[in-house]
């Protein structure tokens, strides 16, 4: 029966959540017409004519949408991170490079609550960029390298290798494909990583464990007042702040790479970060940057109906009136600029709704010109494995959702050139 209705739900574009379904839909020509929230129309509704409007006026207007409507504000307290070096090996990777963990603790006195970050430096170069982005179940997934801390907090039931949601020596090197180390390095970069799930379990009731419980007190904010992905963004803070003290990279080349979900929280890190200096959206689609105002792929509805705590109260207003929402995929690449941006889709990726992708960030491109860069250019999608764009770049390749060596390869190029590497 249970099956039967999966099927019957299933031909109908409908996308089933518990006992609930939803309507979605792969079919262009479904699409409705909309019209996008115009970027540049300030609240007095008058054009942004100049840089300095934009800096003064028009961003931080649209950068309050985004804390209202979408991802919830941050706590106002500011605190300080501590850190101990584990360990450090120059013998990494053959001797390619130095790995390095270090833990950050989070908390001024709770020594349990912290963040593990992975590095990995390149022996031959002095003070690298480094690209930065938060794993998915625990930074041993990344390499096969037998010294990397085994992650001990919870992971989703279906992580490689878990038992008990708990990463295994089965888990070790289980998500090599999407971290390329060996060519990060080759190309001259470090890399920092950390598990996002140190600082917020992935769950509806994830918020009890992770810091927007156990940090509540010291941060001053109540956990409803703030968001999952507003947690996994500050935890990115954190990390910048301690790459900022440390002198083996150079942390104004920070490169922020986030996929999927954890592309969401990488756009909303680097609009509320300018330390971030270049930033890669992996096929962040909804309540990333893609158009939610097209009905094309997951909706805002089905997304607050799956992960009602990854977003803000105000958001699952508009499920069944996004035409309404103040915000759109547009407006959070526009907190990007004049950064470079890198926006990536995949061909076989319709949940993240690729068109969508390309037209925000070609949207975005709008600020973008009025600080003086260039963005996409032309509105007209380009073929696979064709990136375009300067300071605002776009591809889509061929294949499923996921972070590949094809993606690596544009995103080192990018990042070599914005950063004279
Ligand atoms: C999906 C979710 C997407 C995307 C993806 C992921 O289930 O609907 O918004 O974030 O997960 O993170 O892999």
């Amino acid at each position: 029966m249970k099956i039967h209705l999966l099927l019957l739900c299933c031909s109908m574009a409908c996308h089933c959540i518990g006992q609930q379904s939803f309507p979605s839909n792969t079919d262009e020509s479904k699409v409705q017409s909309y019209t996008l929230p115009d970027v540049l129309k300030m609240p007095n509704g008058k054009q942004v004519s100049s840089g300095k409007e934009w800096e003064k006026i028009q961003r931080p207007y649209i950068y309050h949408l985004y804390e209202e409507y979408q991802f919830g504000r941050f706590p106002a307290t500011e605190t300080a991170i501590r850190f101990r070096v584990l360990e450090v090996n120059q013998n990494a990777f053959d001797g390619v490079a130095t790995r390095k963990q270090v833990r950050i603790y989070l908390h001024p006195t709770d020594t349990t609550v912290y963040t593990d970050v992975l590095m990995y430096i390149p022996n031959k170069i002095k003070t690298p960029p480094v690209f930065l982005g938060l794993n998915f179940s625990g930074n041993h997934i990344i390499a096969t390298d037998k010294n990397i801390i085994l992650s001990n907090k919870w992971v989703f039931a279906r992580a490689k290798g878990a038992i008990n949601n708990r990463a295994t020596e089965a888990s070790r090197g289980t998500d090599t494909a999407s971290w390329q180390v060996r060519t990060i390095l080759e190309k001259g970069f470090a890399l920092a990583t950390a598990y996002y799930g140190d600082f917020e379990p992935d769950t509806v009731t994830g918020y009890k464990t992770g810091i927007r419980t156990t940090m509540k007190d010291v941060l001053n904010i109540q956990p409803n007042e703030w968001t999952a992905m507003g947690a996994w963004a500050w935890g990115l803070h954190k990390i910048v702040d301690y790459l900022e003290k440390d002198k083996s990279i150079d942390a104004h080349k920070i490169a922020l790479l986030g996929h999927s979900r954890l592309g969401k929280a990488a756009l909303w890190a680097a609009a509320s970060d300018q330390r971030i200096a270049l930033i890669i959206s992996n096929e962040s689609g909804e309540g990333g940057a893609a158009i939610s105002r097209r009905w094309y792929g997951e909706t805002v509805q089905i997304i607050n109906a799956k992960f009602p705590h990854w977003f803000a109260a105000s958001y699952k207003r508009y499920g069944d009136s996004v035409n309404a929402l103040p915000v759109d995929g547009h407006m959070l690449l526009s907190l990007m600029a004049p950064r470079p941006l890198y926006v990536a889709s995949a061909e076989e990726d319709t949940w993240s709704d690729p068109k969508g992708e390309f037209l925000s960030a070609y949207e975005a491109g709008k600020v973008y010109a009025l600080l003086g860069k260039k963005g996409i250019g032309a509105n007209v999608m380009p073929g696979l494995h064709q990136p375009v764009g300067k300071t605002v770049r776009y591809h889509i390749r061929s294949g499923k959702h996921a972070v590949t060596a094809y993606d690596w390869t544009q995103y080192l190029e990018f990042a070599a050139r914005w950063f004279k590497f």
